[in-house]
Parts: C-alpha cells; sequence; structure tokens
C-alpha cells in the first residue's frame, strides 16, 4: 500500500472533475484525480456540445479558455421548428449579447487535461477498485494503479464521478432525499459528416416526436431525435436514421439538415434527478453525481461548471482563511441553480417531446405554448435567459479568479 496525502482528493476526471481540480490548482491547493477509465475513453466520449457564457467566461477567466475561444461557434440565435416552420429566438438581442458557443465537451475535457498535466499535477486514469471512506473524520481514497495499491488521504474529497460513480452511494440514505422522474422516452444521437445546413441549432416539435439539429464544427452535424425508452440502435440502419431526421426536421421553406456519413450513432435515456443534500462530512458530491437533467435544455455540462465555481469559492475559503460556512452552505446554494435547470430542462422537454399518453388537449397546449413562445417577446426573453444562462451565484474573484 502506497501512503499518500493530499488537501483534496478528486474523483472522476469529467468536465466536474477536471474544472475544480485547476481552480484548486490556480488557488495553489493541492489535489489528487482519481479516474477509473483511461484518458482516451474519457477524451473520445461524446456527449455536451453547447457551453453557456457563463461556463465560457469562466474558462477564459481560469486560463483554460484558448481551445474554446478558437474553435468554439458562438451562435447569437437559436431556432424553435413546429408546424414546419422555423422560428427564431434572438437570444444576443433578447439578452444583451449573450449567447451559447457550441463546442464539444470531450475537447472540454481534452483542455481541462492538457492543463492539468500542465501543471505537474497527480491525475491517475485508468484506477481500478477506487473506493472512498472515513468521510467524516479524515476521508480516504483507496485505490489500484499499475498494480499499486493507494491510500490517499485528504481532508476533503470531491464526488465527481459521475450518476454511476460511487461517490453518492457512500452517503447514507436515510440522509439523501432523491427526487426523480424519467421520461417515457429516449434521444437517438448521431455524428454525421456533413457541412451544417444551418449555423445555429433547430429545434423541432414534429407530429413524429421530437428533433434537435446540432453540430460540433464546419464538417461535422449532431442531431438527435425521440424514440421510445428501450429502442435498440442495432435496428436503426444509418438509412432508417436519415429518413426519420429529414421526415421531421424538414420545413416549409425547404429547410433540411444536409445528409452525411455517420460516425457515431447511440441512444440516451432521459431523465431528471436531484440528490439533496449535496455534501456528507467532508464529501462533497458536483455534477451528475448529484443531479442529472434531460438534455433539451443543454444544461448538464453547464450545471456541473457551476457547482465547482461554488465548491472552488468554500475550499479557498477554507484553506486560506480557515472559514467554514461557504462549506456548510454549499449545498443550499448550489440548489437554487439546480432546481432552476431542473425546471427549464422539464419544460423544454415536456414542450417539445410527444408524450405516449397524451391527451388531445395536451397536444393543443403544446401547440399553444410554442405559439406563445414564438410570438410573446417576453416568452421569448424567458427562454433566453435561461439559455444562455443564469449569472452564477457566486462571484469568480471569490474563487479566486480575476473578475
Ligand atoms: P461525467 O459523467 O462527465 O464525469 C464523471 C467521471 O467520473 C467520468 O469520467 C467517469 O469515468 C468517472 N468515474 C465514474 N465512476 C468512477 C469511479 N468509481 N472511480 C473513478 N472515476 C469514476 N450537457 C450540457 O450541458 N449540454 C449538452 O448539450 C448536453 N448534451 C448531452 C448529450 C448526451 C448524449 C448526454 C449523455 C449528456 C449530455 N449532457 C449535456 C450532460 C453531460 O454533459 C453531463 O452533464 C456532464 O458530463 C457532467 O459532467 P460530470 O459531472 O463531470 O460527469
Ligand atoms: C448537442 O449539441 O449535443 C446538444 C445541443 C443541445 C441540446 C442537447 C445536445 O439541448
Amino acid at each position: 500500500m502506497t501512503p499518500s496525502k493530499t488537501q483534496v482528493g478528486i474523483v472522476g476526471a469529467g468536465p466536474a472533475g477536471l474544472l475544480l481540480a485547476h481552480l484548486l490548482h490556480l488557488n495553489g491547493i493541492d489535489s489528487v484525480v482519481v479516474e477509473n477509465r483511461s484518458r482516451d475513453y474519457v477524451t473520445d466520449r461524446v456527449r455536451a456540445g453547447v457551453l453557456e457564457q457563463g461556463t465560457v467566461d469562466l474558462m477564459v477567466a481560469m486560463g483554460v479558455g484558448g481551445g474554446v475561444q478558437r474553435g468554439g461557434l458562438f451562435h447569437s440565435g437559436v431556432w424553435i421548428n413546429f408546424r414546419g416552420e422555423r422560428h427564431r429566438i434572438d437570444l444576443s438581442e433578447l439578452t444583451g449579447g449573450k449567447g451559447i458557443t457550441v463546442y464539444g465537451q470531450h475537447e472540454v475535457v481534452r483542455d481541462l487535461i492538457d492543463a492539468r498535466l500542465a501543471t505537474g499535477r497527480p491525475i491517475y486514469f485508468d484506477a481500478q477498485h477506487v473506493t472512498v471512506d472515513d468521510l467524516e473524520s479524515t476521508p480516504v481514497i483507496r485505490f489500484e494503479h499499475d498494480a499499486t495499491r493507494h491510500e490517499l488521504r485528504c481532508d476533503f474529497i470531491a464526488g465527481c464521478d459521475g450518476f454511476h460513480g460511487i461517490c453518492r452511494e457512500m452517503i447514507p440514505h436515510p440522509l439523501l432525499t432523491i427526487y426523480e422522474r424519467t421520461y417515457p422516452f429516449g434521444w437517438l444521437g448521431i455524428l454525421a459528416e456533413a457541412a451544417p445546413s444551418s449555423d445555429e441549432l433547430i429545434y423541432t416539435y414534429h407530429d413524429r416526436g421530437f428533433g434537435l439539429f446540432s453540430m460540433r464544427s464546419s464538417t461535422i452535424t449532431r442531431l438527435y431525435f425521440q424514440v421510445p425508452p428501450d429502442e435498440r440502435i442495432d435496428d436503426w440502419p444509418d438509412e432508417a436514421i436519415w429518413d426519420e431526421m429529414l421526415r421531421r426536421m424538414t420545413t416549409s421553406d425547404g429547410w433540411r439538415p444536409a445528409v452525411g456519413r455517420i460516425l457515431q450513432k447511440g441512444v440516451t435515456p432521459m431523465r431528471s434527478f436531484v440528490a439533496a443534500p449535496m455534501r456528507f462530512g467532508r464529501l462533497f458530491l458536483a455534477g451528475d453525481a448529484a443531479h442529472i437533467v434531460p438534455p433539451t435544455g443543454a444544461k448538464g455540462l453547464n450545471l456541473a461548471a457551476a457547482d465547482v465555481l461554488v465548491l472552488a469559492r468554500a475550499l479557498r475559503g477554507f484553506f486560506k482563511f480557515g472559514r467554514t460556512e461557504w462549506l456548510d452552505e454549499y449545498s443550499s446554494v448550489c440548489a437554487r441553480r439546480v432546481w432552476t435547470a431542473q425546471r427549464f430542462s422539464w419544460w423544454m422537454t415536456a414542450t417539445l417531446h410527444r408524450f405516449p399518453d397524451e391527451t388531445p388537449f395536451d397536444r393543443q397546449r403544446q401547440l399553444a405554448d410554442l405559439d406563445y413562445l414564438t410570438s410573446s417577446r417576453a416568452a421569448m426573453t424567458s427562454l433566453a435567459e435561461q439559455y444562455v444562462g443564469l449569472p452564477f451565484e457566486v462571484t469568480l474573484e471569490s474563487a479566486g479568479l480575476p473578475g
């Protein structure tokens, strides 16, 4: 057993763990990142694609924004397509110049791993048999790496190990409240080699179900459509996928997604999930380890970034000034944003998808919702401010960053 000690042990090298690791580094706080997958696996994993304005500003202030500034696609608008017609929502005009940036999560993770390696601070990939313990005293992370068993004593542990991780499970269940909703559908998503035929995202409400047109670059598109929850990707040959995409997304003015070679395809389940509190003793959960939103609102990665900003402030307050109140209020500060994002993601999902048990009333109500959304400035402003991202709960300066 190789004993070692650090200030903050971080379980998981996804966006939450890596952003936190760099924020702590910038504040001179030691940390060790323990990831049970390989470096290639975490950098190749295709997931999020939309960054809020605040997330981009945070990455730039942390000095890890070079990649997104060079390769990110800034969008000042987004489209809602229903009854075969596209309606543009001018995000920038409605939010005083803000927008979203399309930049693949795998690129965010790659940039953050490069930044981590450049600091020379420890990050373990392919760690096996990861366990956490003694969370109410001197927390310990035990794991195996390169056939060596490690026992890492920490002042605090950050559980950034995603929805299927081990950290949340370590919180005694009587102390944990779970709020959950699963949806009676999933998303079939593809990555395709095709030049985007729209330079902004298009959310589609169609008789046959939801559809989403997105992209990753000037040559790669990312598209999704709603399927039953237990749909098998093997039942969808590429040709059938394109037929369905075109049927749902083609608009009366002739717009349609460009077709190309499908590089990757998969089905993602849809759920809303919140675990509270996000702290147990000296364990702090962040990101998908504590909450999951359906991707319709593009909030998952952005919520993870907001959590770790609040956590970095709290840990900085403790290690630099001996303050514990920011640690104590971590869960309640995050909860407000988590529930605002839950509400927005649920609303986008409930408004844009067909439900198997819907009534004719529900259907007309959805269409009226979309009619109101695309004809009322107030409604468009509400969507715009939530979609580009509401201001963070804490200042960048309070986490030790330039304002
Ligand atoms: P992650 O799951 O990304 O990272 C957790 C890490 O912990 C992983 O690397 C995992 O390997 C590791 N881990 C797990 N168990 C471990 C253990 N026992 N020991 C050590 N390590 C362990 N969000 C958006 O904001 N915008 C979008 O457009 C969007 N689109 C999405 C599309 C899809 C198809 C999916 C699935 C999700 C999407 N999301 C989107 C949400 C998604 O991006 C997540 O919110 C984001 O990955 C959360 O980051 P983390 O909390 O870091 O969790
Ligand atoms: C994506 O580009 O992968 C994406 C965009 C917007 C969403 C979900 C996913 O709401």
